[in-house]
Formats: structure tokens, sequence, C-alpha cells
């Protein structure tokens, strides 16, 4: 049975580790956290994610071993954090650890696979040159080197690792073909193999599609308060054409791989004045338009209180990092204006987190931010009651405007 070693038990590390021990292999999964590896082998999982729980206990009983040791191993996959400096560019001091790590018990024949996002030549020119130089070995002649970009969509990860096409780079074809072996165990999907730097960059292309389209409709929601013109209504039907599908604008983009992922791209690019980063600039900027947009509302409330829903990254996820929640929040608190926070979902939030009633009482605005399924269920009398100014600033065209408008309630959009 081949032995497998994954390095970092995080979104991608953990599912991958538990589907792989479910489909034959015997299983190491590293961490350097010790809390975590505690928490595994105590049998609870860190990470919220559905079916996630059910597939880990399983891979328990398969062959999941958890340890803060790495071991001799014929596969190596690395799926650690690569965050944003401030400079925005990648920090890769994660996968720089990991490589030299690998070095100490990597052997010939070996086959090592980055899965986190990276700036295009890391695999070759990070990964590749440490183990390299510490080890003697020469990748793609002692040891196969592939990079195969995890695309899975947090609160789907289970099923899209599974489902998904995938994409893998090799160093070479035989390490993309040996690479392929290992996925082809649990992936449905179609797996295209191609070479290292098209496959760090396609990966990169994706999610830099998906924030230049949402920066487009970003835009388009300022252009139509000029015009008066509700956005969603626009975009609604522009995209009855049959190739046009516009995303939907919102207070910002959040989560740890569409607002990063672009940078990455560019850094090592020459050109000034890119579309993808006055893209990222228009994204980045929703957040403080939002604010703006409710600090008017209030202007004429003495000592105003405001109310956000929602302080995860997007809707039904518990995850959040780079929340747009959190620069709203920041930019209301130093308007002096008093902010309180719901969220029936969320984790790990840098502020505090009250109900429901207490986030209302006495409110003269209720912020949606995320459209988590439950907010579907707010009962709206409640909240009348409950609120000082029935203010309701909908940033993510979530609510029934109509309804809200006949309960008493005064309606905004973005
Ligand atoms: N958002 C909008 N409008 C939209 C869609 C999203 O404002 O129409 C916002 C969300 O509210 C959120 C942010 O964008 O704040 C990102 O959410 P997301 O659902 O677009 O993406 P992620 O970060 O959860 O997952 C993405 C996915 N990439 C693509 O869909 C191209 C996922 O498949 C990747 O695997 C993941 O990034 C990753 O790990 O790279």
């Amino acid at each position: 049975m081949k032995k497998i070693c994954i390095i970092g038990l995080g979104y991608i590390g953990l599912p991958t580790a538990c589907v792989l021990a479910n489909n034959g292999f015997n299983i190491l999964g590293v961490d350097t956290n010790k809390k975590i590896i505690n928490d595994l082998n105590s049998k609870n999982i860190h990470i919220e994610e559905p079916d996630l729980r059910a597939i880990f206990l399983k891979a328990l009983n398969n062959k999941l071993t958890i340890s803060k040791e790495y071991k001799k191993s014929d596969v190596f996959i690395i799926a650690v954090p690569t965050p944003l400096t401030k400079d925005n560019k990648a920090d890769l001091s994660y996968v720089v650890s990991a490589s030299r790590e690998i070095a100490n018990y990597i052997e010939k024949d070996n086959l090592v696979i980055l899965e986190s996002t990276s700036p295009p030549g890391t695999t070759e020119e990070v990964i590749g040159k440490i183990i390299n130089e510490k080890t003697g070995l020469v990748a793609g002649v002692d040891y196969f080197l592939a990079f195969c970009p995890e695309r899975v969509l947090p609160g789907k990860i289970i099923y899209e690792l599974v489902n998904n096409d995938r994409i893998i780079g090799g160093i070479n074809e035989k390490s993309a073909i040996k690479a392929k072996e290992i996925y082809s165990s649990f992936v449905k999907g179609k797996i295209y193999l191609t070479d290292i730097g098209t496959a760090e960059l396609s990966k990169l292309v994706e999610n830099t599609y998906r924030d230049v389209n949402i920066a487009f409709s970003n835009e388009l929601s300022q252009i139509c308060n000029d015009y008066n013109i509700n956005v969603n209504s626009v975009i609604e039907l522009a995209n009855k054409h049959p190739r046009v599908n516009i995303l939907k604008p919102g207070a910002g983009v959040g989560g740890h791989c569409i607002p990063i992922d672009p940078w990455f791209i560019l850094e090592k690019v020459k050109r000034k004045n890119t579309l993808i980063e006055k893209c990222r600039e228009i994204n980045n900027d929703m957040p403080v338009i939002a604010s703006k947009k409710i600090i008017g509302l209030l202007k004429r409330i003495e000592n105003p209180r405001v109310t956000l829903f929602g302080a995860s990254y997007k809707e039904n996820v518990s995850d959040t990092r780079e929340s747009p929640t959190t620069a709203i929040y920041k930019e209301l608190a130093n308007n002096n204006i008093e902010v309180a926070v719901h969220d029936p979902v969320a984790d790990n939030f840098k502020h505090k987190l009250l109900s429901m009633e207490d986030s209302l009482d006495g409110s003269d605005c209720l912020v949606l931010l995320v459209g988590h399924d439950l907010f579907r269920e707010i009962d709206f009398e409640n909240v009348f009651k409950l609120m000082r100014t029935r203010n309701i600033f909908d940033a993510r065209n979530f609510f029934d405007k109509r309804k809200l408008e006949k309960a008493g309630f005064n309606y905004y959009m973005l």
C-alpha cells in the first residue's frame, strides 16, 4: 500500500488526507500546530465543513494517522497556507519549511506534489531547488515533482474534491502521470495534464477571473446608483443572454483566495495599471462605499447604533478570514457609530458576536452583509419591536423589499 504524507491539515489538507485514506492509501497527516494534532487525535475536527466529520472518522478507521513528525513516504503532498504579505506578495515561508522537512525524508523515485496556491515558479524554483540542494537528488530525474492545485469551494469541499475536474502540472510528463495515478483513485471529474507553470498560472487565473467579474458587478452597482436603476434587475436581465454571466455585487470580496490570488499573478509582472490591479481596488473599496452609505442614512440620528448581520466572509460558512464585515465595523466605529454584530454561523470573529435580540436592541439600522440561509427565517415583527429606528440596509439584495416596506421598515440597497 502506497504511503502518502500530507503536510498541512487545514481546509484542503485534511479533507484530501481523509479521501485518500478512504481510497486505499496509507496516510500520514502532518501539521506544525500542536493543538490541531491533539484535537484531531481526540477525534475533534477544527474545520466546519459539511460531511467532513463523517469521512474523517471513517479515515481514522482506515489508514489515517495524525502526527507532528514527518516519516519516509512514497508521496509528499504540500497543502500549507500561502498568505499575502502587507506589500501584496506571497508569503512562502510555510512552503519553504515543508520543503526543508521533506528533504530530510525523501528518497529516490518519491513524488512531491504542491497543492497550495502559489505564484508561478514556486514548485520548481522554491520546492525543487530546496530539495535538490539539500539532498543532491534532481527533480524530474531522481524524484518526481508536480503541482496539482485545489479548486474546491468552501461549503462544498467534500463534494467538489471528488467531482471537480483537476489540472496537474508536472516538471516532466512522467511526474504528471505519477501524480495522476494518485488523484485518479478518487477524482470522478476529468484530470488534465500540463507543465508546472501552466498549471500554477491556471489556478490563479480561475480566481482572478472571478474577482474581475465581481469587480464589474460592483462597478455596475455604482453606475446604477447614478441612474437610479436597480443593479440587480439589470444583471438579472443581462444574464438572460446565453453568453453573459455577471456575478453579484456586494459590500466586498472576502476569503483567503479571491482577494489574494490576483496579487500572486502580478508578483513578477512588470506592467503597471493592469486590469487585475484595478479590479482589486474596486472590490477593496466596497466596504468603505457601503459604510459611507450607512453613515449617510444615520446622519440625523443622535448616538446611532448599527447592527451588522453576517461576520463570515460569505454565506453559510463559519470562516471569517478577510471578511468585509471587519472593514465595515472599523469604518463605522471610526465614525462614532456603535456597532453590534450578529452571526449564527461564524466562528472566531475579531469582535464579539451577539444574539439576534441583543444585537438589534435599540438599533437604528440592520445591515445585511452575508446572505446566510438562516437569515431567511428572521421574524421581522420581532425585529420591528426591537429596533429604535427601522432602517434596513441590504448589501446583498437578500430580503424582500416590498414585504419589508409594507411592514414599516425603510429599505435601502447598496
Ligand atoms: N462574492 C461576491 N459576489 C459573487 C460571488 C462571491 O461578492 O457573486 C464574494 C463572496 O461574498 C466572498 C468572496 O466573493 O466574500 C469569495 O467567495 P467565493 O464563493 O467567490 O469564493 P471562495 O473564496 O469561497 O472560493 C474560491 C473558488 N474559486 C472559484 O470559484 C473560481 C473555489 O473554487 C476555489 O477553490 C477557492 O476560491 C480557492 O481555494 O482558491
